[in-house]
């Protein structure tokens, strides 16, 4: 299905630039993820300001057989999950992105606020043109204020699928984590798995308006576990009794959003989103692709080996989706390898009480470093329907859509289309008729949300955003409708972190507001909205630019669930967006 394209296999060829890109390539082993922690320079280098950190990212072709069947997969420098990227809060980080396959890639690196360097956010079309084959474009942002799990991955048609790893993000050094230090941390990316080229199956969803053929399995760390017929292995964690783990997860999975518990060990989540969290223990996890959590464990369980499992939660009632469940090993020291592992308990596909809860759960914590600045007041007031629609097919075709047309979803009934230009370079550069400014505050004809749907599922299509002056206060409330189905869908804001304020079943209310948290709102940078219902959100609009807003189900994305923010410049200098670099990429 390659056909005759070239695959150049850039293998890895030890210390080139510096101590850093070294650390780095040991630190990328998934297989043996104590060195992760064992060759991080902690605390090595000067107290207080951060450092310029370099990294190498080659796209280039990787084999493997994971199910049996071997597939030619796209992913950087031959690592699946990718290399792991290990900065300190306040560093300054250059990675070079070289593409060396036939598919355009840019990278997006999830949750870092990139104040004032938009042009390294890196969503094809948003932010920048894609790095077209044989092309470079090196990345360049500063780490402020933030701390915690985040990711990095494509962000162009579906090769996120392959092309993503780990970003964690330690404290400063010398800094402490406002909970118990950990014996180990061990990065956790769950993905989801295709038996055939994801690139095909997503153009052949689009090309018949219907829906795709659903994953063949789940993956945690790159590997399903032994659960599924024909399995390339498990991901196997060693631990030792009465030490304490901190798992950095990331559902880096396409279209599913994942509980995952570990068998007989009580999680205590202490950060989201790279934002520390009151720590509050459970027994399972719910995590949206796009989002990270870490939780710390104790092996405080009789020696053996425990199932890490993880699965879906799914909320269309009758929608088929891959019903299985990926699992690793919590292998004590000294048990048998040959010892059945204990079967974690993973709530109900639909276990919506359970998922509700378990957000409910989420709180900031405020410390003197990271105050939590809910804005008390709203400047500027949204409100946005989310949800699935129908474009028309081709004229005179029939799609395997409703009625005949296509698949589609759409943001206040205005399915999102990307311009063969980045809309960053047409902002900064006044760029004529690229994009228009009229994404209506509010649905133009507005109808029970969450009732009856109208009987017309056909919405508008165009490249429309909002306009945020600086520095204003933005509420945006975020609702799902029922049209075609209500359907939880995790969405995404890039550059800010927004504070989930408040949140519902059934349609928002003006009132609801009255019961909104200002005081230790969980803050995020992808948030389930819920199946049937609401949340509401607030953010400071400090980050002039081009934002990037849409659903992280990569299906939703396709079909137009999106939308940016214009944010303007400020007045004073440091409220400007930078120039772009001189290699930024050309359409
Ligand atoms: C992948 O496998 C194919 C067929 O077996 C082979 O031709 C190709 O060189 C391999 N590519 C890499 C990057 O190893
Ligand atoms: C990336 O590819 C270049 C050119 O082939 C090579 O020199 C370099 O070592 C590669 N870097 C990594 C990290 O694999
Ligand atoms: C990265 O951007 C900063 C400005 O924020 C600039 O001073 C620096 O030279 C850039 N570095 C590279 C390698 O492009
Ligand atoms: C999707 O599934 C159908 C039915 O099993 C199969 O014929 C088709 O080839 C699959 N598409 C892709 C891109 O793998
Ligand atoms: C694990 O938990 C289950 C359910 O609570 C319990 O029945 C089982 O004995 C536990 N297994 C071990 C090895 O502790
Ligand atoms: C999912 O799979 C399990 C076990 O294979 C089965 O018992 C269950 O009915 C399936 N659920 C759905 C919704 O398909
Ligand atoms: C979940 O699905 C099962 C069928 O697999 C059904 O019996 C049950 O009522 C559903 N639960 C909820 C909360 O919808
Ligand atoms: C669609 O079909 C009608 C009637 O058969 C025909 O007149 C028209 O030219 C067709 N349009 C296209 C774009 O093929
Ligand atoms: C919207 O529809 C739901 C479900 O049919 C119904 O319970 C609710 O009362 C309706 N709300 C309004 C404002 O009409
Ligand atoms: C969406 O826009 C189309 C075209 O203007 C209109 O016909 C339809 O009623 C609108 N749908 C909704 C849900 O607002
Ligand atoms: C709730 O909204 C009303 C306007 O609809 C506004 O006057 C009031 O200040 C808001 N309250 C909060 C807590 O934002
Ligand atoms: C890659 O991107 C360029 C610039 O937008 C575009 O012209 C070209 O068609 C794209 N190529 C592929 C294979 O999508
Ligand atoms: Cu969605």
């Amino acid at each position: 299905m390659w056909g005759c394209a070239v695959a150049v296999a850039v293998p890895f060829r030890g210390s080139i630039r510096s101590r850093l890109l070294y650390n780095m390539q040991i630190a990328v082993s998934v297989i043996l993820p104590v060195l992760v922690l064992l060759s991080f320079p902690l605390g090595s280098h000067a107290k207080h300001a951060g450092i310029t950190r370099h990294f190498e990212f080659n796209v280039t072709y990787h084999n493997v057989s994971t199910l049996c069947k071997s597939q030619k997969l796209v992913s950087v420098n031959g690592q699946f999950p990718g290399p792991t990227i290990h900065v300190n809060e306040g560093d300054q980080v250059i990675i070079k992105v070289t593409n060396f396959v036939k598919y355009n890639v840019s990278i997006h690196w999830h949750g870092i606020r990139q104040i004032r360097s938009g042009w390294a956010d890196g969503p094809a079309y948003v932010t920048q043109c894609p790095i077209q084959q044989g092309q470079s474009y090196t990345y360049n942002f500063t780490i402020v204020s933030q701390s915690g799990t985040l990711w990095w991955h494509a962000h162009i048609t579906w090769l996120r699928a392959t092309v993503n790893g780990a970003l964690i993000i330690h404290p400063k050094r010398g800094a402490p984590y406002p909970f118990q230090k950990p014996d180990k941390e061990v990065p956790i990316v769950l993905g989801e798995w295709w038996n055939a080229n994801v690139e095909d199956v997503a153009a052949q969803a689009l090309a018949t308006g219907g829906l795709p053929n659903i994953s063949d399995a789940f993956i945690i760390n790159g590997k399903p576990g032994p659960l599924y017929k024909c399995s390339s292995g498990a991901f196997v964690l060693d631990v030792i009794p009465g030490k304490k783990y901190l798992l950095r997860i990331i559902n880096a999975g396409l279209n599913n959003e994942m509980f995952f518990a570990v068998a007989n060990h009580t999680l205590l989540v202490v950060e989201t989103d790279a934002t520390y969290t009151k720590p509050f223990q459970s027994s399972a996890i719910l995590i949206t692709p796009g989002q990270t959590m870490s939780v710390l464990f104790e092996a405080n369980q009789p020696q053996g080996q425990y199932f890490i499992a993880t699965r879906p939660y799914s909320t269309v009632p009758g929608a088929p989706f891959d019903n299985t469940t990926a699992t690793a090993i919590l292998k004590y020291k000294g048990s048998s390898a040959s010892s059945t592992p204990v079967m974690a308990s993973l709530p109900d596909f639909n276990d919506t009480g359970f998922a509700t809860k378990f957000d409910n759960n989420v709180r900031s914590l405020p410390t003197p470093q990271y105050p939590v600045n809910v804005p008390q007041t709203v400047d500027r007031s949204l409100f946005f329907t989310i949800g699935l629609a129908v474009k028309p097919c081709a004229p005179n075709k029939t799609c395997a859509g409703p009625n005949g047309g296509r698949l589609a979803a759409a943001v206040n009934n205005v399915s999102f289309v990307l311009p063969s230009v980045a809309l960053l370079q047409a902002h900064f550069f006044n760029m004529k008729g690229v994009f228009t400014t009229d994404l209506p505050d509010r649905p133009v004809i507005p109808f029970n949300f969450t009732g009856q749907p109208p009987r017309n599922l056909v919405a508008k299509v165009g490249t429309r955003l909002s306009l945020i002056p600086y520095g204003a206060n933005v509420q945006l409330v975020l609702q799902d409708t029922s049209l075609l189905a209500t359907e939880n869908h995790p969405i995404h804001l890039h550059g800010f972190n927004f504070f989930v304020v408040g949140k519902g079943f059934g349609n928002f209310k003006p009132s609801d507001n009255s019961s909104f948290n200002l005081v230790d709102p969980p803050q995020r940078n992808t948030v389930g909205v819920p199946a049937g219902g609401w949340i509401a959100l607030r953010f400071k609009a400090d980050n002039p630019g081009v934002w990037f807003m849409h659903c992280h189900l990569e299906l939703h994305n396709s079909w137009g669930l999106e939308t940016a923010f214009i944010v303007q410049n400020g007045k004073r200098p440091l409220e400007k967006i930078l120039p772009p670099p001189s290699d930024l990429p050309k359409c």
